[in-house]
């Protein structure tokens, strides 16, 4: 179809039928594809499986919201909408954040005030009653859990942010179910067809050639990988918690079933469906059972199907794994060549706080210098914390090559963010130390790491000041970067710790809890009435926010590039445009001030009559002696005019 053709029935939008035409369209187009997609994953399913999901493409189809296939239209139209400057997230937990849905709905103009336009909430479906991994443990995939109100108040909510040029994004729990979800239920019951959706054995045979080579993922809580179930006499596969149960996606039901939750949940109005743990989704004896093959397969076309129903719905990989396997997500080495549009930058997250600990930047320089390429048409989400642990996901190859010692160095930053060095400002907890293999993982809510919490405790103003920069350092890092910046909820406002959890027999296993705070509506409510460390940090936030929503210098789509200074503890990167547009972000990770020789600032055009421009504080900045001084934690993005 042409491009006139294809506009006339586009622009004839209200009309059911051009929408199901464009739909038959787009299925015609793909079909090949995912026929072959489908057969090469389920080779012995003959035509049958293929024939069932056929069948049920269509009826998804019509189940979509008129207004949702509308949009779908549109955005093909756009192009990238994902890859825009105006994007602004936030990650949050609705209890949490206000109560429920409806809590949420009311303080939708906190959100506008700070500028933040793309919300990610945790879990919202039905879970288990005690442990359920804060939600990760799923008794369905779209039942809203009572806690955080109804369907209809999701509802509600997704056609509010739509009208408010909103987005939301949603997670899919991929990979496993809890233990309560129907499927699970059934199979304890004995039902042969759903023992058949788990890797269920009768003995322990396989289970222990299995854990040979996988890794354990949650070791301190839920050591091993498989949990012996006694209702139905079988181990089944519990990667992660012994209550969440792994699919079984060498069966093509699983998948059709998967594919209808994840269309129903797109349905309900969500843009963006967070993938978790999807580089767990194939398993194979002798491997680590991560990022292979045959799971870029089962990306790629639960992507394939839903840009057939779907197209305007994106994905975004939960892969928390190596820089050179991250990027492989965004689909360009998988059959079709489509995975998902948005990945997390694990390892710029990694490497930042490799960098505070160390005041240094050769690593991250090394690292980020030689990490492959993601495609043109992919994002990042960059940020700095989550609602989960930071992992160590550093290359070894490349710490070497600094003259460390991976172990000794790995070691030294679970030292300096788990309280073991007393010098260090960080109040972090470790997380799941693995005695066996020394791996460690660190938690903390991002004031408390940057050394808010201690300062504030020693009433120390240096530590408050200077975690205030870091805070503010940190986040304008990753607001320039390029892709969608995440802000957890709570570090607009340097949120500390919160020691609650311990109290919590759910909950005090799990030291991530100690970065999943409520948020603070006494400090919000004062920000326009005191001057305190929190609500100096918002307002900084809230002003950078803005300038990266006017500048259009910030879109994913303009040229990203670092470059070595000669001084260890400053990083730099630019962000260009064809036009004149162009960025320089400065940043010094060391508790001094440090200066660049600015030959190369004046050769890259960023300075005019021996002055800087910078774009945070509109102030000028007049070199000493041929130098420019960047203070102790302090951010520049210096403008080309
Ligand atoms: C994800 O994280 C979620 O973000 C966690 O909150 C869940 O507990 C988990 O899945 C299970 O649903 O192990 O420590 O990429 O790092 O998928 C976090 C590999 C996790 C893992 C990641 C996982």
């Amino acid at each position: 179809m042409n491009q006139a053709a294809l506009h006339r029935l586009v622009s004839s939008k209200s009309k059911k039928k051009d929408l199901d035409t464009l739909f038959e369209l787009r299925l015609a187009t793909n079909l090949t594809l995912i026929k072959d997609l489908f057969l090469s994953i389920y080779p012995d399913s003959q035509n049958k499986a293929f024939e069932n999901l056929l069948l049920i493409l269509p009826k998804l189809f019509e189940k979509r919201p008129q207004i949702l296939k509308k949009q779908d239209i549109h955005r093909i139209e756009v192009g990238n909408w994902y890859q825009s400057e105006k994007l602004m997230g936030m990650q949050l937990y609705v209890d949490h954040f206000n109560k429920n849905l409806k809590g949420l709905q009311d303080r939708l103009s906190y959100f506008e005030d700070l500028g933040v336009n793309f919300l990610h909430l945790m879990p919202i479906t039905t879970r288990p009653k005690g442990e359920n991994d804060g939600g990760y443990a799923v008794n369905s995939y779209t039942k809203i859990d009572k806690q955080y109100g109804t369907k209809k108040d999701l509802q509600e909510l997704t056609s509010i942010l739509q009208k408010k040029k909103m987005y939301l994004m949603l997670d899919f729990v991929v990979n496993h179910t809890s233990d309560e979800h129907q499927w699970a239920k059934k199979a304890k019951a004995g039902d042969k067809k759903y023992q058949a959706y788990y890797y269920s054995y009768a003995d322990q045979t396989i289970p222990k050639e299995f854990e040979k080579t996988l890794p354990e993922v949650f070791p301190e809580t839920s050591p091993g990988n498989f949990t012996y179930i006694a209702e139905m006499e079988k181990w089944v596969m519990t990667v992660f918690n012994s209550y969440q149960w792994d699919l079984n996606y060498t069966n093509p039901n699983v998948f059709i079933a998967m594919l209808s939750n994840l269309v129903e949940l797109s349905n309900l109005g969500v843009d963006v469906v967070r993938f978790d743990a999807l580089a767990f989704l194939s398993k194979k004896l002798g491997t680590n059972s991560q990022n292979l093959p045959q799971a870029h397969n089962i990306i790629s076309l639960f992507r394939m199907c839903l840009q057939v129903i779907a197209p305007g719905t994106i994905l975004l990989a939960e892969a928390i794994v190596a820089p050179s396997d991250i990027v492989k997500y965004f689909g360009e080495e998988s059959k079709t060549g489509n995975e998902c549009e948005i990945a997390y930058n694990a390892s710029l997250m990694a490497l930042l706080w490799n960098s505070i600990a160390t005041k240094k930047t050769a690593l991250l320089h090394k690292s980020l210098t030689n990490a492959p390429k993601k495609p043109v048409d992919g994002t990042w989400v960059n940020y700095i914390r989550c609602h989960d642990d930071i992992g160590l996901g550093l290359d070894n190859q490349f710490i070497n090559e600094l003259g460390w010692n991976p172990q000794g160095h790995r070691k030294f930053l679970l030292d300096y963010y788990c309280q073991r060095l007393d010098w260090s400002p960080a109040k972090g907890l470790s997380f799941m130390y693995n005695p066996k293999t020394g791996d460690g993982r660190i938690t903390g809510s991002a004031a408390s790491l940057l050394g808010l919490e201690k300062g504030l405790q020693e009433k120390n103003s240096e530590l408050i000041r200077q975690a205030i920069d870091k805070i503010i350092m940190m986040h304008g890092i990753i607001l320039s970067f390029g892709g969608i910046p995440l802000i957890y909820a709570g570090d607009e406002i340097g949120t500390l710790n919160d020691y609650s959890f311990l109290n919590n027999a759910n909950k005090k296993e799990d030291s991530r809890w100690v970065n999943r705070p409520q948020q603070d509506w006494n400090v919000i409510d004062a920000l326009t009435k005191k001057t305190t460390p929190q609500t100096e940090i918002y307002h900084k936030l809230k002003k950078m926010i803005a300038i990266r929503k006017k500048n259009s210098v910030f879109a994913d789509k303009s040229n990203w590039e670092i470059y070595h200074t000669g001084n260890e503890h400053i990083m730099i990167f630019e962000r260009s445009s064809k036009t004149k547009d162009g960025l320089l972000v400065i940043a010094n990770f060391d508790n001094s001030p440090q200066v660049i020789d600015a030959s190369w600032i004046s050769k890259l055009g960023y300075l005019r009559n021996q002055e800087c421009h910078d774009l945070i504080t509109y102030d000028s900045i007049k070199l000493t002696s041929g130098f420019l001084e960047v203070n102790p934690y302090q951010l520049l993005w210096l403008q080309k005019d």
